[in-house]
C-alpha cells in the first residue's frame, strides 16, 4: 500500500512511523488509519525492527479525529462512532501495546483528542517543552477514546484525570512530566537529540526481555500480586533460554559490552 498521510521506514532495528498531514495538525481520516494498519502489519511482517518511533510532521503531533473527515453538522445523519473506534482507534492502541518492542513516542507540538491518548498508549512518551496534551472530546460532547479513561487515572490519578476529561485544558509538556502523565519534558530543539540515542539504546538492547517488562507492567494493572509473581515467572522461564540472556551474563562476567541480538 502506497502511504500519503503518513511516513513509515525501518532500518538499522528502527522503525518510524511519521504522521503526515501537518495543515491538519496530522489529525486522523480513515485514510490514515488504514495506512497505520498497513503500516504495523508490515512492521511486524518483516520482523527486523527492535524499536518503533512514532511521531508528527510539522508543528503538532496529532490533533485527534478530523472532524471535517465525516459532514456532520445539526440536522445531519446520525453517525455511529462506535464503529468508528471499533475499526479504527481500538485496533490502533491495542496493537501498539502488544507489539514485543518498545515504543517511544515523540510529541513534537499539540497533542489533542484521540492524538493526547494515542501517545499515552506508547511505552516512552517524550515531549517538547512547547508540546500540550488536551482531552478535547468533553469540548464537542463526546469521551475520551483510545484509552483516556484507561490511561489517565491510571498515570495522574483520578483527580487530575477528572479535572482533564471534564475541562479539556491544555496540560503543557512540563507539567505532564511532573504529574507523570509522560516520561521526560525537553525543550524544543533537543528533541531529536533525546530521542535519538535512546532509539539507538533500544534498538540494541535485548529485545525479548524488554517486550516481556512491558508485558509484565501492563499486565499488573488487571493482576493480584500472586497472578502478577506467576507471571513473572513464566516470562522469566521463556527468558532463561534466550540467547541475550547468556550473552548478557557472558559479557558482563567478561567485563565487556554485550551484544544482543533480540533472540
Ligand atoms: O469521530 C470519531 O471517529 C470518534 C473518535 C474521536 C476521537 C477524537 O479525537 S475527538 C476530538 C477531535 N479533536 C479535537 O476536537 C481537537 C480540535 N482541534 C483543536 O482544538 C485545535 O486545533 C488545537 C487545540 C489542537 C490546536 O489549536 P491551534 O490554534 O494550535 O491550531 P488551529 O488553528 O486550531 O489548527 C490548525 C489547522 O488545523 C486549522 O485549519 P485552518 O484553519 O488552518 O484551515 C484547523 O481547523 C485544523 N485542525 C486542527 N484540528 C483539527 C483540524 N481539522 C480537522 N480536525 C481536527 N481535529
Amino acid at each position: 500500500m502506497e502511504h500519503e498521510q503518513i511516513l513509515y521506514e525501518n532500518a538499522n532495528g528502527i522503525a518510524r512511523i511519521t504522521l503526515n498531514r501537518p495543515d491538519r495538525l496530522n489529525s486522523f481520516t480513515a485514510q490514515m488509519h488504514a495506512e497505520l494498519r498497513d503500516a504495523l502489519a508490515r512492521l511486524r511482517e518483516e520482523g527486523t525492527a527492535r524499536v518503533l518511533l512514532l511521531t508528527g510532521a510539522g508543528r503538532g503531533f496529532c490533533a485527534g479525529q478530523d472532524l471535517s473527515d465525516r459532514k456532520v453538522q445539526p440536522g445531519s445523519a446520525p453517525v455511529d462512532l462506535g464503529a468508528s473506534i471499533e475499526e479504527n482507534y481500538k485496533p490502533l492502541v491495542l496493537g501498539l501495546r502488544a507489539l514485543p518492542m518498545p515504543v517511544v513516542c515523540a510529541v513534537n507540538g499539540v497533542a489533542a483528542g484521540a492524538g493526547a491518548n494515542l501517545a499515552l498508549a506508547c511505552d516512552i512518551v517524550i515531549a517538547a517543552k512547547s508540546a500540550a496534551f488536551i482531552q478535547a472530546f468533553c469540548k464537542i460532547g463526546l469521551v475520551p477514546d483510545s484509552g483516556g479513561t484507561f490511561f489517565l487515572p491510571r498515570l495522574v490519578g483520578t483527580a487530575r484525570a477528572l479535572g482533564l476529561a471534564l475541562l479539556g485544558d491544555k496540560l503543557y509538556a512540563e507539567q505532564a512530566e511532573q504529574w507523570g502523565l509522560i516520561w521526560k519534558c525537553v525543550d524544543d530543539e533537543q528533541l531529536q537529540a533525546t530521542v535519538e540515542p535512546l532509539l539507538e539504546q533500544l534498538a540494541k538492547a535485548p529485545t525479548r526481555g524488554l517486550a516481556a517488562i512491558k508485558r509484565a507492567m501492563y499486565a499488573s494493572a488487571d493482576n493480584a500480586l500472586e497472578g502478577q509473581l506467576s507471571l513473572e515467572r513464566d516470562l522469566q522461564r521463556e527468558l532463561g533460554y534466550s540467547d541475550d540472556y547468556r550473552e548478557g551474563v557472558a559479557a558482563f562476567l567478561g567485563k565487556r559490552t554485550p551484544s544482543f541480538t533480540g533472540k
